[in-house]
């Protein structure tokens, strides 16, 4: 049961961030009213939502998940895997050790949270352009310390492992056609993904809830056979950015 999140604005500098979307350049107004939507979810949900201000140093430093993990018993602080990004942690540290005991993956690991999917007490571990075999394994260690399994899984194609397989509830994967025949996830029930609607693996279940990006209908149509509640936000912008539903929050 998740009870906190935390958020940071996006700065009026955000469209500088790292990309390598072929969309349009992003509008900043938008992206305001779109991330002040995110955050009412969150809060209508029950969440207590901590709010950092921009880091005109850091524009992507409102995707805060890739910068954290947090499990019940642990808060792991990432060495994020693109040198632009790298600093982001260090505001998210203090915060965290409020809440958790903080460990940080040290170089020459690199993590992003992006590519960590917890499903209970199981971690799914990718392997990216961003997170490094170092950083897995010594967050992988971490993680048995206190009780959990993980498995590492080759992120081939997407920036993170969460831009193409999110867990849904009930046992179940939301995940992309490429990653569905992974012996990794072998054991779930999985809703696989339209070609046309891939963008939507990036859906935020919190407790009972299901946050799902707008615009993709035959995802939607999927989920509601789960029975969740589901909210459905406009990430228009987020998504020019690289960016989704779970990069914009760190949850616990
Ligand atoms: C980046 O390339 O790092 C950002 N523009 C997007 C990060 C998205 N984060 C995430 O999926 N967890």
């Amino acid at each position: 049961m998740f009870t906190h999140a935390i958020t940071r604005k996006p700065g009026k500098n955000f469209a500088q961030g790292i990309t390598t979307s072929d969309l349009e350049t992003p509008n900043y107004k938008l992206m305001v009213k779109q991330h002040g939507a995110y955050i009412q979810a969150l809060k209508s949900l029950g969440l207590e939502v901590i709010v950092l201000d921009p880091e005109p140093d850091f524009p992507d430093a409102y995707f805060v998940e890739d910068t954290a993990l947090v499990t019940p018993d642990v808060a792991v602080i990432t060495n994020p895997g693109a040198e632009d990004r790298k600093g982001e942690e260090d505001t998210i540290e203090p915060l965290l050790s409020k809440h958790r005991k903080t460990i940080c993956i040290q170089p020459p690991g690199t993590l992003d949270g992006g590519d960590v999917l917890m499903v209970d007490t199981h971690f799914f571990i990718g392997i990216s352009e961003r997170s490094n075999w170092e950083g897995a394994e010594q967050l992988g260690r971490i993680l048995e310390k206190y009780g959990n399994s993980w498995a590492a899984v080759p992120v081939n194609s997407g920036l993170h492992l969460k831009s193409c397989v999110n867990f849904v509830g009930d046992n179940t994967l939301l995940i992309t056609e490429d990653f569905a025949d992974l012996n990794e996830f072998k054991g779930f029930d999985k809703i696989i993904l339209n070609k046309e609607e891939e963008p939507a693996a990036n859906t935020l279940l919190i407790n009972d809830c299901l946050i799902i990006p707008k615009g993709f209908p035959d995802t939607r149509n999927k989920l509601e056979t789960l029975g969740l509640d589901i909210i459905e936000l406009d990430v228009s912008e987020a998504r020019k950015m690289d960016g989704g539903l779970t990069c914009m929050s760190i949850r616990f």
